[in-house]
């Protein structure tokens, strides 16, 4: 292809239209030139790197032979999608991912109508292509429908039920497995164990290969081939391991080698004529193109903005990441329990690295399990090893612990079991936007009778609620948030936290009190400090520390003893705790006025956190604001 001027062969095609014009050596030029532009932006803004390098050429094939258009192609968690968006249509706007107004990290039907599926959490592909297939079949439509899905995520209890469901729809649906060996980490399990059984059926392939050939060279070689097939299921089973998908009535297809295209397109094109539901395994290399990624999947899977590969250490991360954050003091003080209980047993489903669980899993190889994407299994386990004696510490992300909601109810906390349930990156959650927010966890486990939910404003804190529930017999759920931890916030000359089930009050005043929750504590003596800049009388300032059961004798005296009340939480103001406070002030018939700041029912798009946090009027100015609001309008009352 004539290459326009002054422009490469990514800006020359612009979109995925023009690529059936290319030869094989034009499409790895142009995977190169896609690889790159992955690498810069990804450096540069922040995302997910290593499943969308080693997800290129599989974009390109894809593309080359199904219609995006007409087809429908469902990716899972969406990740691993940058070179679909660079070639539908997302040339341009590509630099803004994952910033503030720019395009998501993930694919998302108001962005473009080439995604066809919002995604972020894992294992939604199959089940939700098969919807796409039913309904196609009930309106009477002829377009193919794809699920593309990442080996950690097939391991999935939910992808499971899709697949177990495939046979049973009776319709026609193509899965391409895009197995590259690893989760974020290396992926576990039993199934994990089968998918690597069947990638190593490449000496059968290669056997079949060579009788063929051997076949076409003899004179009476098509007769000889002939009677060869009828000896092929039996050399199948001996060189082949059992296969799940087949047992399964699924078709199963592979492996093949996910990146190179010209074999890739050959099997989709078959895909198209074969009518019932398949499998097709195709093998990639995670961080495909990028050295450092191939050789270190784990810290490349997701890296920070302004990332610098050389900064980057296998084992440790980017820089900013060997900052001592949130997750890193949970885990601190989980290895801490640990050490002096050995019934403390930490668990993780595929975010080790997240959740910054690695010194537990050296310290305590046996008391540590990664039991892969399986957040309900995770919960029902913790409870069985509870029940069975052992003290679990579940580590999870808040977004993820929506997935083990009815197990949280039904076999924790009904159960009354002492499991710890510590939820990381609780509130705003920044660059991976709606899908990743944890502003759910407060309203919903508030409604969950008999388990306990506090958020820590410091590290002092943490280390007290997380001993606290050593000590007890109840399930415990302890959220934080994102980034840096506050190592000591607020403490006066005795730096004891205050005692278990009560809130704090870190400053007396007069007429307004304000009151914060975890990293809402920080905006609060935030505004109370621009209140002291600004002259204004000092509010009461209290730190609520438990969502549930709420200190009712510290709220009550701030609803009787204040006139203004103001609370702020990071999460949603629906079913939160300032809603409670809001309604027991009413209940009360408390003569005080309440003022909540928490956020509204919508899904916040992705952005910095800071930005989050600021478009939902959550900063200590925006606190500050209203204190002065209400000053402003107690002075033209007395006025008036
Ligand atoms: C329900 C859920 N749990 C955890 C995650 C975090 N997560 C994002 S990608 C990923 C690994 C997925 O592995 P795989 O499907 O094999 O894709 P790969 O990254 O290897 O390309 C995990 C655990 C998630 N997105 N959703």
């Amino acid at each position: 292809m004539k290459l326009e001027e002054n422009k490469t062969l990514l800006e020359t095609i612009k979109n995925y239209k023009k690529l059936p014009l290319l030869d094989p050596g034009e499409l790895k030029r142009l995977c190169r030139e896609i690889r790159s532009l992955i690498i810069d932006v990804t450096l540069k803004n922040g995302g997910h790197l290593g499943g969308s390098l080693g997800a290129v050429e599989l974009c390109v094939a894809l593309l080359r032979v199904f219609n995006p258009e007409r087809d429908k192609i469902i990716f899972d968690v969406g990740h691993q999608t940058y070179a679909y968006k660079i070639l539908t249509d997302r040339l341009d706007s590509f630099p803004t991912l994952r910033r503030k107004g720019g395009i998501s990290g993930f694919p998302k039907r108001s962005e473009s109508a080439y995604d066809f599926f919002d995604v972020g959490h894992s294992s939604t592909s199959i089940s939700a292509a098969l919807g796409f297939a039913k309904a196609r079949d009930l309106i009477g439509m002829g377009h193919e429908v794809v699920a593309v899905i990442g080996d950690g995520s097939l391991l999935n209890g939910l992808a499971l039920e899709g697949l177990n469901n495939l046979t049973e729809c009776g319709t026609k649906l193509t899965v391409i497995l895009n197995d590259n060996k690893m989760s974020i980490s290396p992926r576990v399990g039993g199934m994990a164990e089968h998918l690597a059984k069947l990638s190593v059926s490449a000496p059968y392939r290669r056997l079949k290969q060579f009788v063929k050939d051997q076949c076409r060279a003899m004179s009476d070689g098509s007769k000889m081939e002939n009677r060869l097939a009828r000896w092929k299921t039996k050399l199948k089973s001996l060189l082949l391991p059992q296969n799940i998908f087949e047992d399964m009535g699924v078709s199963y297809w592979g492996p093949f080698d996910g990146h190179n295209i010209h074999e890739l397109e050959e099997i989709f094109e078959m895909s198209k004529q074969y009518p019932k539901p398949l499998l097709i395994h195709v093998i990639t290399k995670k961080g495909k193109g990028c050295s450092e990624a191939e050789m270190s999947p784990v810290k490349f899977h997701g890296v920070g903005a302004g990332t610098v590969i050389a900064e980057i250490s296998p084992k440790t991360g980017t820089p900013d990441l060997q900052k001592e954050d949130w997750s890193a003091a949970a885990s601190d003080a989980i290895c801490e329990l640990a050490s002096r209980d050995g019934r403390v047993v930490a668990i993780t489903a595929a975010m080790e690295d997240g959740t910054k669980l690695s010194p537990f899993r050296e310290k305590f190889p046996k008391r540590y399990f990664d039991v892969g994407i399986s957040e309900s299994h995770m919960m029902t386990y913790a409870a069985g090893l509870a029940a069975g004696g052992m003290r679990p510490v579940i580590c999870i992300y808040s977004t993820f612990l929506q997935r083990a909601m009815d197990q949280l109810i039904h076999d924790v906390s009904m159960q009354k079991m002492p499991v710890l349930i510590a939820v990381d990156r609780a509130g705003m959650n920044g660059e991976d936007g709606e899908t990743h927010q944890g502003l759910l966890d407060i309203a919903w486990g508030k409604s969950i009778p008999g388990l306990l939910i506090c958020a820590p404003r410091d590290k002092i804190d943490l280390v007290f609620m997380m001993s606290n529930w050593l000590e007890g017999e109840m399930p415990v759920m302890i959220r934080y948030p994102k980034g840096p931890v506050t190592k000591t916030l607020a403490r006066g000359s005795e730096s004891a936290p205050a005692p278990w089930l009560s809130s704090e009050i870190l400053r007396h005043g007069s007429d307004v009190c304000v009151i914060g929750i975890g990293s809402t504590v920080e905006s609060v003596l935030g505004a109370s400090e621009f209140c002291a800049r600004e002259g204004l009388p000092l509010p009461t300032v209290v730190d609520l520390r438990f969502a549930s059961p709420l200190d009712w004798k510290t709220i009550d005296a701030a609803l009787s003893g204040h006139s203004l009340v103001v609370v702020a939480e990071d999460g949603y103001k629906t079913g939160g705790v300032g809603e409670t406070i809001a309604s027991r002030a009413a209940q009360c018939c408390y003569s005080c006025s309440v003022r909540v700041f928490g956020v509204d029912a919508t899904y916040v798009p992705h952005a910095s956190r800071d930005e989050q946090l600021s478009d939902a009027g959550l900063t200590a100015s925006d606190i500050f604001l209203a204190i002065k609001d209400f000053y402003g309008a107690t002075t033209t009352r007395a006025v008036g």
